[in-house]
This record gives C-alpha cells, sequence and structure tokens, in this order.
C-alpha cells in the first residue's frame, strides 16, 4: 500500500491571466478555479488518477474541511486526515500568466501541538506495514519540528516501509542523515543544503552517495540520477506550458507508481517525466492525461553526465 503524508495541505486559488502579471496594474483575470494544493495530496491525486491506490493523511484545519473535502471526492482520492480544530487549511494562491508559468503565494497553515502530532504517529502505526510506501512532502506546519521528523521516520524504519520524502532545508537535512529511501530537492533546495561553488552534478553526488534513490529536479532541464556508479540527466521533450505548479509533485507521483510496479531505476525516471510533462499542459495542480505519455515517452533523452 501506498501513502501520502502532507502535514500542511492547502486549497489552491489558481487565477489565469488575460496577460502577464504586472506591477502597479488592474490585471484581469481569464479564469478562476479551486483546487488541491500541498504537495504530498498532489502525489495522491495523480496515483489514483493512474489507478494505484493509497491513502491520503496527514492534518487538516477544521473550520475550511468541507471545502478540502470536496476536492478531495472531485480527485476520488482516499483520505484520513486529523482534523485541527480551530484552525484553517492554509490557502495558496497560484497566479497564471498568459505566457505560461506561475506565481505562488502560500499561507503559513496550520499550527500542531504535540498531542496532534501522537494521533498521526497513532495513525501511521496503525496502518503501515512492512514494504508499504510512504510519501511526506509540502513545508510542514508550525509545531511540527526537525525532530518531529527524524521520530516519524523512525516509526516507518519500524514498519520497514519504503520512506520518500520531498522536504527543504532543515527538513532534507534530517531525511538524509536518517538514510531514508528516496529525496528529491529541486536545484534551489539542493544549493540551500550543499553551498558552495561547486556544480549541481558535484552537490548531488552528496546526496547519491547517501540514498538509494536521490533525484535532483531542474526544472524544464529534467532530472538527475544515479545509477550503477555513474550520474545521468533526463530531459523532458518540450511541450506546451500552462502551469509548473505541481510539476514536481507529478514526477514523484509517476516515481513511486513505476517503483510500486517493480520497475527499474530508468523506467521510474521515465515514467515519473511522463507524468509531469503531461501535468504542465494542464492549468490544474494536478491533473494529467494519459493520453500524453507515449509521445512524451519516445521523446525523453537520457545523457550521462559523470
Ligand atoms: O507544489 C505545488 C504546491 O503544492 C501548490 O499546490 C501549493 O499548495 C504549494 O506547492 C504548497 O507548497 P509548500 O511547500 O508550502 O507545501
Amino acid at each position: 500500500m501506498i501513502y501520502t503524508i502532507t502535514l500542511n495541505p492547502a486549497i489552491d486559488r489558481i487565477i489565469r491571466l488575460k496577460e502577464n502579471l504586472q506591477l502597479e496594474h488592474n490585471n484581469k483575470t481569464k479564469q478562476k478555479h479551486i483546487d488541491l494544493g500541498g504537495k504530498a495530496t498532489h502525489v495522491s491525486a495523480i496515483l489514483t488518477q493512474l489507478g494505484t491506490d493509497n491513502l491520503a493523511m496527514g492534518f487538516y484545519g477544521q473550520n475550511n474541511r468541507d471545502e478540502l473535502e470536496v476536492i478531495f471526492e472531485q480527485y476520488n482520492m482516499d483520505h484520513d486526515f486529523h482534523e485541527i480544530l480551530y484552525q484553517s487549511t492554509r490557502e495558496s494562491t497560484v497566479v497564471i500568466n498568459n505566457s505560461g508559468g506561475s506565481y505562488m503565494i502560500t499561507e503559513e497553515g496550520l499550527n500542531v501541538s504535540e498531542n496532534d502530532i501522537e494521533k498521526i504517529y497513532s495513525k501511521i502505526r496503525e496502518k503501515v506495514k512492512t514494504d508499504d510506501i510512504v510519501v511526506i512532502a509540502g513545508t510542514p506546519p508550525k509545531g511540527f519540528s526537525p525532530r518531529n521528523l527524524m521520530e516519524l521516520i523512525q516509526i516507518l524504519k519500524s514498519r520497514q516501509a519504503y520512506i520518500a520524502v520531498d522536504l527543504s532545508k532543515e527538513y532534507l537535512e534530517e531525511a538524509i542523515k536518517a538514510e531514508v529511501n528516496f529525496i528529491k530537492p529541486n536545484e534551489h533546495e539542493l544549493n540551500e543544503v550543499y553551498t558552495g561553488s561547486s556544480s549541481v552534478v558535484n552537490k548531488f553526488k552528496n546526496i547519491s552517495n547517501e540514498i538509494e534513490d536521490a533525484l535532483c529536479t531542474l526544472g524544464e532541464k529534467g532530472v538527475l540520477f544515479e545509477d550503477g556508479g555513474k550520474v545521468y540527466q533526463a530531459i523532458p521533450p518540450s511541450v506546451e506550458l500552462k502551469s509548473d505548479t505541481g510539476a514536481g509533485d507529478a514526477f514523484v507521483a509517476g516515481y513511486i507508481h513505476a517503483l510500486s510496479r517493480g520497475l527499474d531505476k530508468f523506467e521510474r525516471i521515465r515514467f515519473g517525466i511522463q507524468v509531469s510533462a503531461s501535468k504542465v499542459q494542464q492549468y490544474s495542480s494536478c491533473l494529467i492525461n494519459i493520453e500524453d505519455f507515449e509521445e512524451i515517452n519516445k521523446n525523453i533523452q537520457i545523457i550521462e553526465v559523470s
């Protein structure tokens, strides 16, 4: 079974503009819609579209719980979240330029207590079994420290689960220290952990030496990965960009889907790129079109970089 844990989900308010966003200008909207936000929730929504069973877990706020439940239902997602009383799930405003590309403005969100954290630990102890896959992604809420992440990872290790972490800064450092199975910083997040002027490939080697499935996403330049002691870059074909919001989450969903089916690392990477390159052709944060995959897959380039 696959579980996703979003400790601080979001409700995305997506605004498409008639032009590109300009300062001191009355920017006119073309379309607005509400969508799912919060990274690991995106992984669940996409796994569900791929027909892969999974359960979305995490915290959500009592005040706007119904609004998030409606979105979960729209994506037909199985979910079991712990409700934080008297608080609201945060909102993320995603402004999409007419020429593609987006701006994201996200609230801080929930403030969880040790009691709340213990509740989610109990759910995980009850549900997660050996060889289950658990994806933890999205900026944690106030009250959830890197120590709490370490405790969560230890619970998952005691269950001999495959642990995939898509977090940044001190949380990413904790995940590396704990030698989880999978991490996927983007270039910016890698540079936050490994400062200095060495190349992204050399910085990537720091994590690929520690973590069996270490990846580094490079936006439209694709993704770095290691296999057999060599570092490769998988480059997606260029596609019509509608929104890059959620592209990294989509890659994680595709990779985890392929992993759950026992595919090798090259196939996991290829599938992650197919899902991600399909997602960016959608305005939604986590919609894909499986019919895009064959054309994308035919045009993926994989080159050895070190
Ligand atoms: O990755 C896209 C996204 O999940 C948006 O939907 C928005 O909710 C934002 O990122 C939340 O990011 P954060 O890192 O704050 O959890």
